[in-house]
């Protein structure tokens, strides 16, 4: 299999994510976005795929990237759009816009927590979720990704 043969599968991550592991450990977990990149990245090479691993705290540079994962031909795309996640139509838009499958994903279980993280524009959009089991979220959803 040439490198042009590996699927391909975007990474995105949204505002304050930079800044994982330095605070509320209790509800993210310790592993800062460095250690989910580097757990991400030996899990891709088992399962045979290649990642495109992103954070942004800004809204239209998420849109762009979901634009980009299209017009490269990714498999998929696995989106933790943190706090954009409970407020962006216009990531919503861009989900609905691409023919890429996403993967919604979070550290915590946002179902579980305060009302206002309860309604996911993501999700309205979304073809599957992983909640609620820290990083380890990350590596389930890159198997469904993988297996898509
Ligand atoms: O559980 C998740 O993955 C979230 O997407 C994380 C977002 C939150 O707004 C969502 O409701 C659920 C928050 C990301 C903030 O990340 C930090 C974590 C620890 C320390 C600093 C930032």
């Amino acid at each position: 299999m040439s490198a042009a043969d590996v699927p391909l599968i975007y990474v995105l991550n949204g505002p304050n994510l930079n800044l994982l592991g330095m605070r509320e450990p209790e509800i993210y977990g310790s592993d800062s976005l460095d250690d989910v990149h580097a757990m991400l990245e030996e899990k891709a090479g088992e399962l045979g795929v290649a990642i495109e691993f992103r954070q942004s705290n800004h809204e239209g540079e998420l849109v762009d990237w979901l634009h980009e994962a299209h017009a490269a031909g990714a498999r998929a795309v696995l989106l933790n759009g943190a706090a954009y996640t409970h407020t962006s139509i216009a990531l919503l838009d861009a989900i609905k816009a691409i023919d890429v499958p996403v993967i919604e994903v979070h550290l915590s279980d946002p179902a579980q927590r305060e009302e206002f993280r309860h309604i996911s524009y993501v999700g309205m959009g979304a073809a599957d979720e992983v909640k609620g089991l820290g990083a380890q979220s990350y590596v389930v959803a890159l198997e469904k990704a993988a297996a898509l």
